[in-house]
């Protein structure tokens, strides 16, 4: 059957009559339907990507793009009046996770249907996905985000595992999720969720009871773990993660014939960071429960399970005390003991203990003894990994260690989010580069085409109006497209440096000020959620709020210069911003980006990167060169000293260099008084003056200097359009269909 008819059938009605609601619901129906017809039948060893995250965003336009029916389903709906973007308006985001790690999986995904594996994702169906971020009173505020509707991409299974708490039996609930390749394989995305959770037991913005574990236990991703209720309500839900997946796993494995001795040859698990760990003594408890030996089992599921590590900062590193287990499972207690024991008896050597001497379990040595792969993000970070964090294990397991620099799907960061840029690359290069990225490479022999450089412009020129139109109508902001978009989107972090690109406008303005006119006008646009409990990021915050509220509104300063806070960013607004940038903010603290994504995003949509030599930005300055991108700040190597030495004095900066001490007085200068609140402000200044972990004023000057070589830079449009050029054409390295097809090489072993 065609499409349009197909269509007509699932409304009811005809196309033009139908309100845009409608229109979605019925193109979801019909969408699932020719998933499922793809449905890979099992071959013997099937991949399990286990992730307390899957940020898969909208799936609308992804699954139309990948069942390769998007474009006619554009012209049948304009055919009868109606514009498929405001059809993707209606979808709701499934915002199932923080940021990079989360949105990896879900390219990971895609990447894995698309190349024909056998490989599912399991994970958790968050009733909410992360906050919700308005803004008020220049702060940030957190709502609920509820994106679960009575027609939605979840299927409903009946299949159940039961899972067992201390002093609490409940039952898992398998939702799937259909995860089509483009133009191959559909594989699922399985999660599981509690049948009792009660939304409405959110209160005061996203409040709630956290002891109520029959109704809190899936409805939210990342509690808020400032205390106690809120860790323990964590080891909760990735317990009930872990444990249904593990029965999943054995059942769909035995149902193939797996004597569960030869699991290896059936299963490989992906543990996606330190959160799903807890499978590896789940399913040591699940076979000695079917029988195995201890020792056997030890043995069977270290074979099966590979660990991923996505960062070295030592917050992030998970380590639970044993008196937290023994609360919420009590009966992993005594494989854990085990786990420990042996490696006790087998390495003299406190630091790579499972269980330390204060009785905290420390999750990733778990993997990491238990595991036969430990892999790295990127280049840097595995070399960082292996001779530092992680060298003591290195020592003993150099054969683990391994690097998988990450990935991007090209089908939603390119095709979907840019089809200007898509078509034209369409039609100098042809459709190749869809399915193998590194034909890219074929733009490269266009780099003195003049032609072929001004259409690039112009395609950014309009990718750029079209987001000040979007700005315009949520925001009520007015930017200009004939500005340079310099834009730092990711999560709000110290790390990451937001208050260092802050600290840079600040200058500005007071130079601007000073009668400093710059020598191009420059829009900076920033998107972030902080973590709710968060202190310092949500000061961050305040901080550009305000900086936006000044400098917008001050007719001296905002013909050069303006400040955009995107609220509530997210992978739909990222698809939207993207396209649009010219300079691409990846500022990072050398070593502490373990890779970064967002900077492979920037450089595939045409955005020349400014930043550190830090996680896969190496990688990125080595395809494109030089001249590609702008690099400055200390190197890792130099970080890892300063943190070694301790001899990093952030006071010493402030008062020997008069422009950072401007810029970080002006933070509680009565104009800023005027529109912020002193409370935050005082904080963020003292924070900066007194301890900036994460050295911001180490690289101010050589920050301010390499931003304005880029700025500079900009004025030479056709060298520009070169370097526009040169980053696209480099990008193909950085498809995640190359990183799944490592993954598989080198890890999987799938067929
Ligand atoms: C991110 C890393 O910070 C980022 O550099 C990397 O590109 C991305 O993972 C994908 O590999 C991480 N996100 C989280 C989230 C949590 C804990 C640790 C990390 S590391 C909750």
């Amino acid at each position: 059957m065609d499409i349009q008819t197909l269509l007509k059938q699932n409304l009811g009605k005809d196309i033009y009559d139908a309100s845009d609601k409608e229109i979605y619901d019925a193109l979801l129906t019909m969408t699932q339907e020719m998933a499922a017809a793809k449905e890979h039948t099992s071959s013997k060893k099937k991949l399990y990507y286990i992730s307390a995250e899957f940020l898969i965003g909208k799936l609308l336009s992804n699954n139309l793009i990948n069942l390769g029916i998007y474009k006619e389903v554009q012209e049948i709906l304009k055919a009868n009046g109606k514009d498929i973007s405001a059809i993707e308006e209606v979808e709701p985001e499934p915002s199932l996770g923080n940021g990079g790690l989360g949105r990896l999986a879900a390219c990971f995904l895609d990447s894995i249907a698309t190349l024909g594996l056998s490989g599912d994702g399991i994970g958790l169906n968050y009733h909410l996905g992360l906050f919700k971020q308005e803004f008020e009173n220049g702060l940030q505020k957190e709502m609920p985000n509820p994106w679960i509707e009575e027609k939605s991409w979840l299927i409903k299974t009946d299949v159940t595992y039961p899972v067992e708490f201390k002093g609490l039996r409940v039952n898992a609930r398998m939702y799937d999720i259909e995860v089509t390749g483009y133009n191959n394989i559909t594989n699922k995305l399985h999660l599981f969720d509690l049948d009792s959770v009660d939304e409405t037991i959110v209160h005061d913005g996203i409040d709630f009871d956290k002891e109520d574990i029959l109704k809190n236990l899936t409805l939210f991703l990342y509690p808020d773990d400032s205390d106690d209720q809120g860790r323990l309500l964590r080891i909760y839900q990735q317990y009930f993660m872990v444990s249904a997946g593990a029965q999943f796993i054995l059942d769909e494995c035995t149902a193939k014939g797996c004597n569960l001795y030869d699991l290896p040859d059936y299963a490989v698990i992906q543990i996606n960071d330190t959160h799903p760990t807890m499978v590896i003594p789940e399913l040591i408890r699940l076979l000695v429960q079917r029988g195995m030996d201890m020792d056997d089992a030890i043995e069977v599921v270290s074979k099966t399970c590979a660990y991923t590590n996505h960062t070295i900062l030592a917050e992030a590193l998970e380590k639970w005390p044993v008196t937290y287990l023994k609360k919420v499972v009590p009966q992993l207690m005594p494989v854990i003991e085990v786990l420990d024991d042996k490696v006790r008896r087998k390495f003299d050597d406190e630091s790579v203990a499972v269980i330390d001497r204060n009785d905290t379990v420390h999750m990733a040595h778990i993997d990491i003894h238990y595991g036969f792969s430990v892999n790295g993000v990127a280049a840097l970070h595995t070399e960082i990994l292996k001779n530092s964090e992680l060298n003591n294990f290195y020592k003993i397991y150099p054969e683990k260690f391994n690097n998988k620099t990450n990935g991007i799907t090209f089908r939603r960061w390119l095709l979907h989010c840019n089809p200007l840029l898509a078509d034209y690359i369409e039609s100098l290069i042809g459709e190749g580069f869809k399915k193998d990225a590194s034909e890219l490479e074929k733009l490269l022999k266009y780099k003195d085409d003049e032609a072929v450089l001004n259409k690039l412009l112009e395609i950014k020129h309009e990718n750029k109006q079209l987001l000040c139109d979007y700005l315009k109508e949520t925001q009520g902001i007015q930017i200009s497209p004939d500005t340079i978009f310099d834009i730092q989107v990711k999560r709000l972090h110290e790390y990451k440096r937001q208050q260092l690109n802050a600290l840079y406008i600040i200058d500005k303005y007071l130079e601007i000020k000073a009668g400093k006119i710059p020598s191009a006008p420059v829009t900076a646009i920033f998107g972030a959620k902080a973590a709710p409990a968060y202190v310092i990021a949500k000061d961050i915050i305040h901080l550009i709020l305000c900086l936006q509220e000044i400098i917008n509104n001050d007719p001296q300063v905002n013909q050069y210069l303006k400040v955009v806070m995107v609220e509530n960013y997210n992978v739909t607004k990222a698809g939207k911003l993207i396209p649009a940038c010219d300079i691409s903010e990846q500022i990072s603290l050398a070593s502490k980006e373990a890779s970064g994504t967002g900077n492979m995003k920037f450089m595939l949509n045409g955005a020349v990167t400014l930043g550190t030599e830090d996680g896969a930005n190496v990688e990125i300055h080595q395809a494109v060169g030089d001249d590609n991108i702008f690099v400055f700040g200390a190197t890792s190597d130099e970080v890892i000293e300063h943190y070694a030495k301790g001899d990093y004095v952030a006071k010493d900066y402030y008062e020997t260099n008069p422009s950072i001490k401007a810029a970080i007085d002006f933070i509680t200068s009565e104009e800023m008084l005027k529109v912020g609140q002193k409370e935050h402000l005082e904080r963020l200044q003292k924070e900066l003056i007194g301890k900036d972990w994460f050295m911001t004023l180490l690289d101010f000057d050589s920050y301010k200097e390499t931003k304005e070589k880029a700025l500079k830079a900009y004025a030479d449009q056709k060298a520009w359009a070169q370097k526009i050029l040169v980053n696209i054409a480099k990008a193909g390295f950085f498809s995640s269909d190359r990183t799944i097809e490592e993954y598989n090489k080198e890890i999987w072993h799938l067929a």
